[in-house]
């Protein structure tokens, strides 16, 4: 222990959970210590001269002295990898069950002038005799060299689970890396070291603050050569270190981008996807599982605090933004709405009527929002308590004991998100929550987080997980307990309420985490830093094929000024989802604290997003249908503009809109890059032409907001309408969009409407794809 760590741990036990949290940090430590292998002398391992080499379906196997490679692709283009017989399942990223996606035949393996190839359509894989793999574009270009992995077994188990391994590789000089889930320094990852060990860093967090809440191993790779992502299926603690390359200014001499992954455990497996950023999410999502939709309501405008504190309270936030004339669409209540803190109780003192209350708020259109803990109070007599020890759900440690922890209500136990008998188990007590009238559930605390005044504050790592019956520890289970949550939960609500969407987002989680719902920026510090810091979040989560994020609008801790609270407040209004919060030790975040000036502007705000709701509704789509996050880096359209994958603080929402958020104090107007094309001003209608950089007015009563020449987007008119905004197509050029209709909260499939553009006699033209009346009222502009 650290002299940090101890003055921690002596302040912390000042009270009686700070003396609990004191106890459990020691006995995690103590367990850990009896119950992890220890480990003897590392000597690293490499995989040898190649022997031979077997095609199979997709590719095949290529064997080494000390190792074999199989190299398989699946149809659709994503290549597979695995390294010493690891097959692509079991895998918790993966969507569906089985052996993974089913091999392309066409891909076959074959010799190649220093060992072996695989030509398939997307990709060409290159196989050396000495285990390096190269993954070149098929016109020959390199995206990827995979060096020679290595080896360590310090432990010796004989199921090789503590095997660890480390996986250099280069990219090209001009690469750039986005992605490993929820980075706050990000969009554009910096060379440095980036931890995979999902961490709740306590507080808050700004830029500098690594890991936080999501990690993943999942890199999207932007180059002039070509895009691609690469995900490393290991559920292990680990860590990516980047370097960035240089480039020899003609010489020929870059030196590429370096990467380096090490894991703690699990299989030495990757898929590699190539292609433009579009393809690229859309292969990533097949593979992991398309996203959820969110409820339509969900799109709209969410107000929570942790510390309402009581319905009453709940009623007068939502009469304040009737009578300031802003609309709100849900409620989120936080743990304080819970009875002495425990999950799945209320506070009937101070909430004696929450279905009432549910029932008053839904007839104002208002939906509520429930959080939900993992961890539930160790205390014979509670219901989830007792069901949970009547199914043997809860984490045991390696002699069988229950493991405890602290968390908000106390002592408390960890339900097995990897134990099949637990999820459902544990999806069935979302009845309760259906029954006080919640319409949605936010899940927190799920890195897991036990409090600890030193050490890592989670479970300890020798815990004993399910993990689907294979058996395990928690240096396994960690990263993927959220997920676990997140599938219980899911799968939970679709069984109590059929018909109806659920509605999830989660704190932490791991690849594949879409498939139940979104996520949010967790406690983002109050500052500028932290506005960035939360875009940067939502963007690399995009990357990641989780397109449904956005921050805590004002920043979780303080007190924002009204300048930062209006400037996050537009930001977030364009972001998809977009919520005010805060800490019970933060300010207040209803519009109408700021004063006069900032409610005025908020208020235009927040019908801009009303306004934009029927886009954000087909972006929700096109996102459940191609993986494309509804809001994307500027060079989404453009991954050949290198000035553009530098750029962290504009983004592009949907194919339409270019939003630039004001980033610094005192700002009135601001510089943005813009992508190839020609781009209006949606305030002023001036029309810009891209690349290049321009500088717009950011007057305080908005940011700016650019429309792409061309583009065909739906947005609610003032008698609430859906219209057509149609931005005039450059002299001689078309235009088009999409709108997608759908289902508001049900199942049925949406309806998907095309249209397109010309110029026709000096006035812009719109029909229906394929000829006809657009059925809308169509809105030109930028024509003149
Ligand atoms: O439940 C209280 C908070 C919640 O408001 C916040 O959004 C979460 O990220 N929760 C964290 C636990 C307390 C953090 C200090």
């Amino acid at each position: 222990m650290n002299a940090r760590d101890l003055l921690q741990s002596v302040r912390m036990a000042g009270s009686a959970d700070g003396r609990r949290a004191v106890r459990s940090a020691w006995r995690r430590q103590r367990i850990d210590t009896r119950d992890l292998p220890r480990q003897g002398p590392e000597r690293a391992r490499v995989p040898g001269e190649a022997l031979d080499a077997e095609p199979m379906p997709g590719g095949g196997v290529v064997r080494f002295s000390r190792s074999r490679l199989r190299v398989r692709v699946a149809v659709g283009g994503a290549v597979f990898c695995g390294w010493d017989g690891a097959a692509p399942e079991p895998s918790y990223a993966l969507a569906g069950e089985g052996a993974g996606p089913p091999a392309d035949g066409r891909a076959v393996l074959e010799p190649d002038k220093d060992g072996w190839r695989v030509v398939s359509e997307r990709a060409t894989v290159l196989i050396s005799r000495q285990g390096a793999v190269e993954i070149r574009t098929p016109g020959g270009l390199l995206l990827r060299r995979e060096l020679p992995p290595r080896w360590w077994d310090p432990t010796g188990q004989p199921d090789g689970s503590g095997t660890r391994w480390a996986q250099r590789s280069e990219v090209a000089a001009d690469a750039r890396v986005f992605g490993l889930g929820g980075r706050p320094g990000g969009p554009r990852l910096p060379a440095g070291s980036y931890r995979l060990w999902n961490t709740d860093p306590g507080g808050s967090f700004g830029p500098g603050d690594d890991p936080l809440y999501i990690t993943m191993p999942v890199q999207l790779v932007v180059a002039d050569a070509g895009c691609h992502l690469i995900f490393h299926d290991s559920t292990w603690d680990g860590r990516v270190t980047l370097r960035d390359g240089e480039e020899g200014a003609g010489s020929g001499h870059d030196r590429p981008g370096g990467c380096e992954v090490r894991m703690d455990g699990g299989p030495l497996r990757y898929w590699v996807i190539a292609g433009t950023p579009a393809r690229v999410l859309a292969g990533w999502t097949a593979l992991t599982g398309r996203p959820a939709l969110p409820p339509r309501w969900a799109l709209g405008h969410h107000h929570s605090r942790w510390g309402f504190g009581s319905g009453q309270e709940v009623r007068r936030v939502v009469a304040g933004y009737r009578e300031h004339g802003l609309p709100l669409s849900v409620v989120h209540l936080d743990i304080d709405h819970f009875d002495g803190h425990r999950v799945f109780t209320v506070d009937r003192r101070n909430f004696p009527d929450l279905p009432d209350l549910a029932a008053e708020l839904a007839a104002q259109g208002v939906r509520l929002v429930s959080i939900v803990d993992p961890a539930v109070k160790a205390e014979p007599g509670l219901a989830a308590y007792d069901g949970g020890v009547a199914v043997d759900a809860f984490v045991r440690d390696a002699r069988g004991e229950q493991v405890r922890g602290v968390v908000w209500p106390g002592e408390a136990v960890f339900p097995d998100f990897t134990d099949p008998g637990a999820r459902t188990w544990w999806g069935g007590l979302y009845a309760e929550r259906l029954a006080q009238g919640f319409a949605g559930v936010w899940h927190d605390m799920n890195e897991p987080v036990s409090f600890a005044p030193f050490g890592d504050p989670t479970l300890p790592r020798s815990a004993r997980h399910a993990l689907e019956g294979r058996g395990g520890d928690h240096r396994e289970a960690h990263n993927v307990y959220a997920l676990g949550m997140a599938r219980a939960g899911y799968e939970g609500l679709r069984r109590l309420r059929p018909e109806q969407r659920p509605f999830l987002f989660s704190r932490s989680g791991w690849a594949g985490m879409q498939r139940y719902g979104g996520s949010w920026s967790g406690d983002v510090a109050t500052g500028w830093e932290g506005l960035r810091a939360s875009l940067a979040l939502v963007l690399g989560l995009g990357l990641c094929g989780v397109p449904y994020s956005g921050p805590d609008v004002g920043g979780f801790t303080g007190t924002p000024s009204p300048e930062l609270y209006l400037r996050w407040f537009q930001m977030g209004a364009y972001l998809p989802f977009f919520r005010t919060h805060s800490a019970i030790f933060g300010g207040r975040r209803e519009p109408w604290e700021f004063g006069a000036e900032v409610l005025g502007h908020a208020r235009e705000s927040l019908a801009g997003r009303m306004r934009l709701l029927p886009y954000l509704e087909t972006l929700s789509h096109v996102a459940r249908s191609t993986g494309a996050p509804y809001v994307r880096p500027l060079w989404w359209g453009s991954p050949g503009d290198r000035a553009l994958r530098e750029c962290g603080d504009a983004f592009l929402l949907g194919d339409a809109l270019l939003v630039a958020p004001v980033m610094r104090p005192g700002s009135v107007a601001r510089e943005i890059r813009l992508p190839r094309g020609r781009w209006y001003d949606t305030a002023s209608g001036a029309a810009y032409r891209g690349r290049g950089q321009v500088r717009l007015d950011a007057p305080l009563a908005r940011i700016p907001v650019l429309a792409k020449a061309g583009s065909i987007l739906p947005v609610a008119g003032a008698d609430g309408e859906v219209e057509l905004e149609v931005w005039a197509p450059a002299e001689g050029r078309t235009g088009s969009g999409v709108v997608f209709t759908g289902d508001p909260e049900g199942w049925g499939a949406p309806r998907m409407e095309r249209f397109v553009s010309r110029w026709v006699d000096g006035e812009v033209v719109v029909e229906r794809d394929g000829g006809g009346e657009p059925g809308y009222r169509v809105r030109v502009r930028g024509a003149a």
